[in-house]
């Protein structure tokens, strides 16, 4: 695969991904079990271009994201330091913010009907909270790991940290059902911050700068985005991976950031 990134100053239109077309190669060819069977073609690559940036708090470490209303919620991590918190998309500033127990470490993030709704890592408890007010609601228990979170019209999607996206009752949290998530027959793992976009989800891959664009039916990943060099105009070494999707349906706009990422960006889809 050979793509080409021509970065230039940073104001609207900012990285123009050039030639971008794989032939042969996948992020999931790398990540395969050794003794594949009955495998096929990989989905195809797509780049982009982003076309926005805004500040981020630096020391956020995403691990949820959405946007509603012209404003983004963000879920953050790391026991000590999660929260939830309502940003304002151009400045970044933090105007509304509940901090989470220490000995939670929070994880994904979704709304429904009016409510937020928020993962915990490790310790198998979600947390609803007023979308407006942030108050504490009510508490849900799952089994395993959260990791991500996103909803389509009918149920919440929720990612664990393997291959599989499940499937909640948005009123009962009663698991419903779920998926294996898989890229020409080869299981996709690590699925972490997720987003429902036109009736796909697109998943974050924990430590890579790919987003899988999966049909949440079939579990089948449809596309990749790719969005290697995003992460080059800012950030830190080390935990600072790409986590962070979010999309706003009425200006049909993506939002992409990361964990202690300094900007937040707006990017573009180029197939
Ligand atoms: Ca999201």
């Amino acid at each position: 695969m050979t793509l080409r990134y021509v970065v230039s100053g940073f104001s609207r239109a900012v990285i123009v991904v050039a030639a971008a077309i794989a032939i042969g190669c996948s992020p999931a060819e790398s990540t395969a079990p050794s003794a594949a069977a009955a495998v096929g073609p990989s989905a195809p690559f797509y780049g982009f271009l982003a076309v926005n940036s805004f500040p981020h708090d630096p020391q956020a470490f995403t691990q949820g994201l959405i946007y509603r209303d012209g404003f983004l919620y963000e879920s953050t991590g790391l026991n000590g330091k999660s929260s939830i918190r309502k940003v304002t998309l151009d400045t970044g500033q933090v105007v509304q913010k509940k901090d989470v127990e220490q000995k939670y470490f929070a994880e994904g993030l979704t709304d429904w009907d009016g409510r937020l709704l928020q993962l915990t890592w490790q310790t198998n408890v979600g947390f609803v909270y007023g979308l407006a007010t942030f108050d504490l609601q009510k508490t849900f228990m799952y089994s395993g790991e959260g990791w991500g979170l996103t909803h389509d019209d009918t149920r919440l999607i929720m990612s664990d940290g393997t291959s599989r996206l499940r499937f909640l009752d948005p009123m009962t949290f009663a698991e419903t059902g779920g998926v294996d998530v898989t890229d020409g027959g080869r299981p996709v793992e690590q699925l972490n911050e997720l987003e429902f976009v036109n009736g796909e989800v697109y998943a974050n891959v924990w430590q890579t700068e790919r987003i899988a664009i999966i049909a949440p039916d079939s579990g089948h990943v449809t596309a990749w985005l790719d969005l290697t060099g995003l992460r080059s105009t800012g950030g830190r070494a080390g935990d600072d991976v790409m986590n962070g999707i979010a999309y706003d349906a009425a200006g049909d706009r993506l939002f992409v950031t990361g964990k202690l990422w300094p900007q937040l960006f707006q990017v573009r889809v180029r197939k």
